[in-house]
């Protein structure tokens, strides 16, 4: 007879948490959100950790080149999406790596030969003052000197005089070498009083420029996560057909963490996967695996070396899998259950595997449940799909702006691999939908405020650290009628009544 589980399975909203005892030095500036993500033995800690405990979701929509930069430069991680070729996701990964923070690949160049009209039209189209004058007028071309609004007069220099004629030149110029660190870089700028400082490499050729403003902005982003090389760090999806040619892809553009990207990890081709690459690499390559929902499932992957295992199935808001083929489980109880299990795992084996929570997060507070429950970290695909640096369109609605978001098990992305049946390369039923999700701004501004809530959640539960969380959360089962008492009610909103007495 099949087996029957005695109590439903719950999601976040199910839960509410408890307060603890708030001791005066629990405030949000004192909450490190520090987290490990891959696996690492009782009294050591994690070779890898993210600053916050957030990471994008491995999807079209969501996770490109400008959401890992982005996200890494806050503390987060990206997972560059798997469903497209090897060569276009190691291209991203390359892209993320060579990423600096505070250097920039100059974007208005010209000639000594080009005028000082080409100067104020580039200068019109660009919005950029700073122009790099190099021998080909290229980005990275030999740099011959600079132009600044400060070396021409407008309506008085004739628009027909040669840039070689008022740009300051190579000679009286302050630039660095490749290689500064941007203090360094920095340190010269205000040294030598300048806007600009731009660094060449041993042939004179330009390679970046650092401008004074963003080193300002890099100082406001203390969270930065950074490999040993000071280069963002960044993660990519594998699948487990064409892992033996993707993964040293992406391991060779310089990717610091990979995930198979299933929607069933309890498979026998994920565990020959993360076996093969644990052995091939003798745990060098960092390699998380999953969705699983079950004790079971998380014991079988963590045998196969998974540096952590991913949690959730049918809870992604564009995901209609349970609609389809009927599985899933609340992912409440499903974080709440394979945490038990990674305790347990723990307790005998004295190895610690991180596990994350994937999808269904709706409102920010459910970032603290699931961390209260046992994950170490979160993955979320809507909730970043709504930011500027999501890859996809912004569209406007009405009054208002969208941004398009689509499941990978959609017909739009294709995703087979994700959904493996080994029954060829296509998607015989779709288990995702295609979708618009509202516009909200920039990624920092949004995150900033959610992470401030869950600072302030932590403090009310006495926490500091999120290990300290999920050591002293109380959660309890709230009934449909508690979840009622939660939002605004038995008042008449000052909108809604503005609006009806208008
Ligand atoms: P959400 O954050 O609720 O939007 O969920 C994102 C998660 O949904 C992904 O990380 C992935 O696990 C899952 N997903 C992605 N595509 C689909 C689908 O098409 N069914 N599901």
């Amino acid at each position: 007879m099949a087996y029957f589980y005695d109590e439903p399975s719950r999601t976040f909203s199910e839960y509410l948490l408890l307060p603890n005892l708030t001791t005066k030095d629990c405030v949000p500036e004192n909450v490190n959100l520090k987290t490990p993500i891959v696996r690492f033995k009782r009294g050591e800690t994690s070779p890898l950790h993210l600053n916050i405990p957030l990471v994008s979701a491995i999807m079209q929509a969501v996770s490109g080149e400008r959401m890992a930069i982005e996200l890494a430069r806050c503390g987060g991680l990206s997972f560059i999406y798997a469903s497209q070729p090897i060569e276009a996701q190691a291209e991203m990964v390359k892209r993320v790596k060579s990423y600096k923070a505070g250097f920039v690949v100059s974007d208005s160049n010209l000639t000594p030969e080009h005028t000082l009209a080409d100067v104020l039209a580039l200068t019109a189209k660009t919005g950029h003052s700073t122009i790099a004058i190099t021998d080909d007028g290229s980005p990275n071309g030999k740099l011959l000197g600079i132009v600044t609004s400060r070396d021409y007069r407008k309506g008085r220099t004739p628009v027909e005089t040669k840039v070689k004629e008022f740009m300051t030149p190579f000679s009286e110029m302050v630039y660095g070498k490749d290689g500064l660190t941007l203090s360094e870089a920095n340190d010269l700028i205000w040294e030598h009083k300048l806007n600009c400082l731009p660094i060449i490499d041993e042939e004179q050729r330009l390679k970046y420029l650092v401008f004074r403003k963003d080193y300002t902005a890099h100082k406001e982003n203390p969270l930065e996560l950074l490999d040993q090389h000071k280069r963002l760090m960044v993660g990519a999806g594998i699948n487990t057909r064409d892992y033996h040619d993707r993964v040293p892809a992406l391991v060779e553009a310089g990717a610091d963490i990979l995930c198979v990207d299933s929607s069933d990890g309890y498979s026998e081709w994920q565990f020959e996967t993360i076996k093969t690459i644990k052995e091939k690499y003798r745990g060098e390559v960092k390699v998380g695996g999953g969705n699983v929902v079950d004790r079971e499932a998380f014991l079988y992957l963590a045998e196969a070396g998974a540096d952590f295992v991913k949690v959730g199935i049918g809870g992604g808001s564009i995901c209609i899998t349970r609609e389809q083929k009927g599985i899933g489980r609340g992912q409440a109880t499903a974080v709440i259950e394979v945490a038990k299990a990674r305790d347990e795992y723990f307790d005998r084996t004295g190895i610690y595997i991180p596990i994350c929570s994937d999808g269904g997060i709706v409102h920010d507070y459910h970032i603290v449940l699931a961390l209260a429950m046992g994950a170490d970290f979160v993955m979320l695909g809507r909730y970043f799909a709504r930011f500027d640096e999501s890859p996809t369109r912004k569209i406007r609605h009405g009054m208002n702006y969208v941004k398009e978001y689509w499941g990978e098990g959609s017909n739009r992305a294709r995703n087979w691999a994700r959904y493996d049946h080994r029954d060829g390369e296509h998607l015989t039923f779709e288990e995702g939908v295609d979708s618009y999700v509202p516009y909200a701004g920039k990624l920092k501004d949004n995150l900033d405020l959610t992470l401030a809530k869950i600072k302030s959640t932590m403090c009310n539960c006495g926490a500091l650290t999120i290990p300290e969380l999920q050591k002293k959360a109380r959660l309890t089962l709230v009934s449909p009628l508690t979840l009622r008492e939660g939002s605004a009610h038995d008042v008449i909103l000052r909108k809604e009544a503005e609006h009806d007495f208008s």
